[in-house]
């Protein structure tokens, strides 16, 4: 799995990494072969065009840290966008409901449902201590309640009694009924499956989804179908509203276009992952890991994270000092300005004064516009030393001398001292009262607020 594509980008990569610095043209060359190698495995169109769109941004934007190559930059621009496409976070399964917890298991025939239900049952038995009750509704196939009964055996679980001549609907009704009986904490409910996607299948598993309500609707699709695990679970996921999916047989040589575009196509997590055919090859879905094993390159991944931190974080700190001192002058502010272009919001500096990181999050979703903060800069830079440290210098002349000089207009210069002010003012205040969020707040407000009006906090 995933072999193709990580030996095609391992090659864009290695051309990249063997320039000192990049031109745009080396870039959109990378782009071109990036984009082909997604094609090329079978990932949706649409994701790819996103993929790429996201990449190409980043990559421009970028201001290259001091410690690593641009190649190593896009590295891991490219490695941050896979994270994205295949879900970002790994979703565990949701346990957090009164017992019995009901688990429905949906999917066409031969997806892996019943071998995933065993292996399911295994997993939620050792590593989380639950006592699972497995139960199979598959009255298609006269083997498949079988089937199910010898993998509980193997995976030391118990199986609902088969009796014979029982609906889909009744066995399902057995089985909660038994799980409240007998205390069980999990029921996982295997289903029938069809050879595609048809009314009568949907309509069945729908009334039994009614009847349970089940707090998991793993849908069950395998890698090796490519595009058509993508249409499958869009058709299901339309039809039932399901609440994860597990994607088998990703230990084949599938490649790895569906796990890439499931999550941007169909909006449900990929939770599990089936790697073989023992009871115990089912994985939790970590779209760092994967990212990681595609790409292969978690030691550069890790060098330019380590790079970022520790600029960031001598910044800060010396801005930190400063502030605590009272000695905030408009070079602090510009340098401040220069992080926050760079890393394009408030978050990157800010995120790591001691005590914001909670809040990271919520400045990140503010929007703020960096343009305003590039003009500030290019404002200040056209200040003499003596002006920057101490801006009440500036008066009538020297203001115009800056706008000039820096092609901006008085009054944008008053608007940026203003700014200043302001938050000289609150940094004060700051020390005194302590109070990270009504910082950030004023902060915010200080700068000029978000690009689409000033959201609260
Ligand atoms: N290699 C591999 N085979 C799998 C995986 N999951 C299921 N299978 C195999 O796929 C076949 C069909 O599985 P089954 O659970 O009966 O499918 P169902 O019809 O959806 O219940 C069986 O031979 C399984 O051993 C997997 O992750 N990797
Ligand atoms: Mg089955």
């Amino acid at each position: 799995m995933f072999d193709t594509l990580s030996g095609k980008l391992g090659e864009v990569f290695d051309k990249l990494r063997r320039r000192g610095s990049l031109s745009e043209a080396d870039v959109t060359e990378a782009l071109r072969e990036i984009r082909l190698a997604l094609l090329d495995a079978d990932v949706a169109l649409p994701v790819v065009k996103d993929f790429i769109a996201t990449v190409k941004e980043k990559s421009v934007g970028a201001e290259v840290l001091r410690s690593v190559s641009p190649g190593q930059m896009v590295v891991k621009i490219v490695n941050d966008a896979l994270v994205e496409a295949l879900g970002g976070t790994a979703v565990p399964i949701n346990l957090l409901a009164p017992s019995p917890i009901p688990i429905l298991m949906v999917g066409l025939q031969g997806s892996g449902k019943t071998t995933t239900s065993g292996k399911l049952a295994l997993r939620l038995r050792t590593r989380e201590r639950k006592k699972v009750l497995l139960a199979s509704l598959d009255t298609q196939r006269p083997a498949a309640q079988l089937q199910l009964e010898q993998l509980a055996q193997r995976a030391e679980v118990a199986s609902l009694p088969i009796i014979a001549g029982q609906t889909p609907m009744q066995i399902a009704q057995r089985a909660m009924d038994v799980a409240r009986r007998e205390v069980y904490d999990v029921v996982i409910l295997d289903t029938a499956g069809r050879l595609s996607i048809d009314a009568a299948l949907m309509d069945e598993v729908k009334a039994i989804r009614f009847a349970v309500n089940p707090v998991e609707t793993l849908l069950v699709v395998d890698a090796m179908t490519g595009q058509d695990a993508v249409t499958t679970a869009t058709a299901f996921n339309q039809a039932l509203g399901i609440t994860g999916i597990v994607m088998t047989r990703l230990d084949g040589d599938a490649r790895g276009g569906a796990a890439l575009s499931m999550r941007a196509v169909t909006g449900a997590p990929i939770k599990l992952a089936g790697t073989g055919e023992k009871l115990d090859a089912l994985d939790e879905f970590n779209p760092e890991r994967i990212a990681g094993r595609i790409l292969g390159m978690g030691d550069i991944v890790g060098l330019v994270e380590r790079a970022a931190q520790n600029i960031d974080q001598a910044e800060a700190e010396k801005l930190a000092k400063r502030m605590a001192k009272g000695k905030f002058d408009l070079d602090d502010y510009a340098s401040q300005l220069r992080q926050i272009s760079k890393m394009g919001s408030l978050s990157g500096i800010l995120g790591m004064l001691p005590g914001v990181g909670k809040i990271k999050k919520q400045i990140e979703d503010a929007n703020l516009d960096t343009t305003m903060f590039k003009r500030q800069a290019a404002i200040i830079s056209s200040m003499t030393k003596a002006e920057r440290r101490n801006p009440d210098l500036l008066k009538a002349s020297r203001k115009k001398r800056v706008a000039a000089g820096s092609g901006t207009s008085v009054q944008e210069v008053n608007k940026l001292l203003k700014q200043f002010d302001d938050m000289s003012t609150m940094m004060k205040r700051m020390n005194k009262a302590g109070g990270q969020e009504a910082m950030m707040r004023q902060m915010q407000a200080a700068m000029g607020g978000a690009k689409g009006g000033r959201r609260p906090f």
